[in-house]
């Protein structure tokens, strides 16, 4: 009896969240809509001011004549993703368009039910940044039949091409091949080193680029030795916790290739309260913001090799081609370098996030 009651009561509660579903007041309960990144870049490192992108920015428009721009974030992980996310807010929150962000909140269900709710409403256009590249085949269709061009941006998914119009980003590969021909170039091809990585959230298109690319390289040379590379989720609490582990687990630790930044400023905090320096490692890191510069030039990074987040200005300009049926690349991809704590100094003013 008592089990039939409790199904009672979860069929009602099921039912209750579909009918919720068709107004936009329920559904933002799941589907998050914020106007607003909930930090900037800067509230995720060790440094203080502000240093994001900046920007005014105005309520949403919702005038019919206006070109319907829907954009699925991942979360808010890292300061990359809170540049990310006002680049995209200050090109697409303006008069132009009627802008909707979804906060996707770390969960692929929350990006699906963020499409299928821009569908619904028949929006132009879609801008996802997939959290993970698997699983998006059933809602890329749904999209493509109902006419509504799909921009993937930063990170790829991996369903056929000819399911979305585009995909602008960067290129992980050539980042991970371009953090360890660094490490070959200055730590050379003799001298023993121990490597430990502290990878990105697994299945995401940054993480497994950036590990195979690293790979390809180091795998040459005899010297390198990664002793592990584990999960660190792009996360400045996980990477601190990861690096614990590593430290116990590990005597001789002479390399840390982190991910992205916000892992390395768990990393240099781990590495600190266990009484020990962050120069006496050679910290590698990826994404190039301005923290991490700070970082550098107290030398506690070696060398950041540069994630671009600041593509709203690109992704607006091929949008624009796209509607006016030009053809655009399939894959278009961010510029961006490689910066060595030698350079900190004298770029930490220059960077934008
Ligand atoms: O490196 C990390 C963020 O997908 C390139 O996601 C992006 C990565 C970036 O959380 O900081």
């Amino acid at each position: 009896m008592k089990k039939k009651i409790s199904l009672l009561f979860l069929a009602i509660f099921i039912v209750g969240i579909m009918v919720g579903c068709g107004s936009n007041e329920s559904m933002s309960k799941k589907v998050e809509l914020r106007d607003e990144p909930v930090k900037s870049s800067s509230d995720y490192g060790n440094g203080t001011g502000n240093i994001s992108s900046g920007g005014t920015n105005k309520d949403n428009n919702t005038t019919s004549d206006t070109l319907k721009v829907g954009f699925i974030q991942t979360a808010n992980e890292s300061g990359w993703r809170a540049a990310h996310t006002q680049s995209m807010k200050d090109t697409f929150d303006t008069d132009e368009y009627t802008y909707t962000f979804v906060d996707g909140q770390g969960d692929q269900a929350v990006q699906i039910a963020g499409m299928e709710r821009f569908i619904k409403e028949a929006y132009d256009v879609i801008i996802l940044d997939p959290i993970v590249e698997e699983g998006w085949d059933d809602i890329l269709k749904k999209a493509q039949n109902a006419d509504i061009p799909v921009i993937v941006v930063d990170r790829m998914v991996s369903s056929d091409s000819s399911l979305y119009s585009c995909w602008i980003g960067s290129d992980f590969e050539k980042e991970g091949k371009d953090a360890a021909q660094w490490l070959v170039d200055n730590k050379g091809t003799t001298e023993a080193q121990n490597i430990v990585i502290l990878e990105g959230t697994k299945g995401a298109s940054a993480q497994l680029g950036r590990t195979s690319g690293f790979d390809a390289v180091i795998s040459q040379y005899d010297n390198y030795t990664v002793l592990a590379s584990e999960d660190g989720d792009f996360d400045k609490a996980k990477g601190k916790e990861l690096m614990k582990n590593y430290m116990g687990r590990f005597d001789k630790i002479d390399v840390i290739v982190t991910q992205n930044d916000n892992m390395a400023y768990g990393v240099i905090e781990a590495i600190n309260e266990a009484g020990k320096k962050p120069s006496d490692y050679t910290i590698i890191s990826f994404d190039g913001e301005a923290n991490a510069f700070k970082e550098m030039i107290n030398g506690n990074i070696a060398v950041d090799i540069e994630c671009n987040p600041l593509q709203g200005p690109t992704i607006e300009a091929v949008m624009k081609k796209l509607l006016a049926g030009e053809t655009v690349e399939k894959k278009l991809y961010m510029e961006e370098g490689v910066y060595p704590a030698s350079v900190a100094a004298q770029e930490v003013a220059n960077r934008k996030y």
